[in-house]
């Protein structure tokens, strides 16, 4: 007997809690419908100088996009007219999006980095989307910053997508952590990682340890840590780095594992985003029995000050990433996490 084929519109439709019905449901498969997009046109950036198909001149002989600037304008075509949203937010842009004038405000905000790691497709590694959705504080008012500024705890939806050797979407409403794989000959996402949990015991630790002088001593010392320098207390991590955040965060996902990007002295507020980064992979980690922290505390407790505010973070294990607050409290006190 083979097992039923689970769509993402059939397992959207069947699997969800009640308010992940209707509305919210359609704006995941708007997601993925944009993440098939993007995925198409990623899968072809290696013909670039044969084709000369993106960062080169087209035959009308106009410069051709960067491909996150592309991925940014597919998300915004996609979601901007549906009704759904009242706003959205992307690495890409500055300030926050307003829904057009013409169009009506729904009740949802979405907060995305549409082409996390893109610095890697000319080695043609992989590389993502991350999305976040919230709702409106107040209906009557909706479309305010006010509903963009939401800590990650309020977060109803959340995702990535990864443009890897296939094409994954992973999200969660709240009820398990779900993953789908682009079938390309079908064009659809198939249900291929239901109920995804962190397995135990953690395999990876993630972290650039060329930064090594530049962290505070108890980043330094919770890395001899990791690496099982200290003795009598060994947890037995081997170490993957790909330098692209969905991917390595996918693979701790799969394996079990720590993603650190902390606080070092030229970036002292870390490097990677609150909102529409660290949030919804934080989201997502306690979904699937891990945990995210600042080196402090929870990620999904910061309410954001801005919109591409940063933050230290450690995600993954929940053991792993609380040896890593120890770490921190027990050194560091009011320095550098
Ligand atoms: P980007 O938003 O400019 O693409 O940078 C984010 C990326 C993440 O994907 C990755 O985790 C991190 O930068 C790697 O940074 P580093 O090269 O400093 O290790
Ligand atoms: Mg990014």
């Amino acid at each position: 007997m083979t097992s039923p084929v689970f769509t993402i519109e059939r397992f959207l439709l069947h699997s969800q809690p009640d308010y992940a019905r209707g509305e919210f449901t359609n704006l995941l498969y708007d997601i993925a419908l944009a993440a098939k997009i993007i995925s198409v046109k990623t899968n072809r950036a290696g013909l670039v100088d044969i084709l000369g198909y993106a960062g080169a001149q087209n035959v009308q002989g106009e410069q051709q996009q960067k491909l996150d600037i592309f991925a940014d304008e597919v998300i915004f075509r996609v979601c901007d007219h549906t009704g759904r949203l009242c706003a959205m937010v992307s690495e890409e842009r500055d300030e926050m999006i307003p829904i057009p004038d013409e169009f009506e405000k729904g009740s949802y905000v979405l907060v995305h980095d549409p082409l996390d790691g893109s610095s890697n497709i000319d080695v043609n590694v992989g590389i993502g989307t991350i999305f976040g959705i919230f709702r409106c504080v107040d209906w009557n008012l909706r479309g305010r910053i006010e509903d963009v500024l939401q800590p990650g705890r309020h977060l109803v939806g959340a995702g990535y997508v990864l443009y890897g050797s296939s094409t994954m979407l992973v999200y969660s409403a709240g009820q398990g952590v779900h993953g789908f794989t682009l079938n390309p000959e079908l064009g659809e996402f198939l249900l291929s990682h239901p109920n995804m949990r962190l397995p135990e015991p953690p395999a990876y630790y993630s972290i650039n340890d060329a930064y090594y002088h530049r962290w505070s001593p108890g980043v330094q010392n919770y890395l001899r840590w990791l690496q099982g320098q200290v003795e009598g207390d060994n947890p037995n991590l081997s170490s993957r780095y790909i330098g692209s955040l969905v991917a390595d965060f996918h693979r701790n996902m799969i394996s079990g594992g720590v993603f650190c990007y902390p606080a070092e002295s030229l970036k002292p507020e870390g490097k990677l985003r609150l909102l529409y980064e660290a949030a919804p992979l934080a989201f997502l980690m306690e979904q699937a029995g891990g945990y995210a922290s600042d080196g402090r505390g929870p990620i999904l407790d910061i309410v954001p000050e801005n919109i591409h505010q940063r933050v230290p973070l450690f995600i993954g294990s929940r053991s792993l990433v609380e040896k890593a607050e120890h770490f921190i409290r027990t050194e560091d006190g009011e320095q550098l996490t």
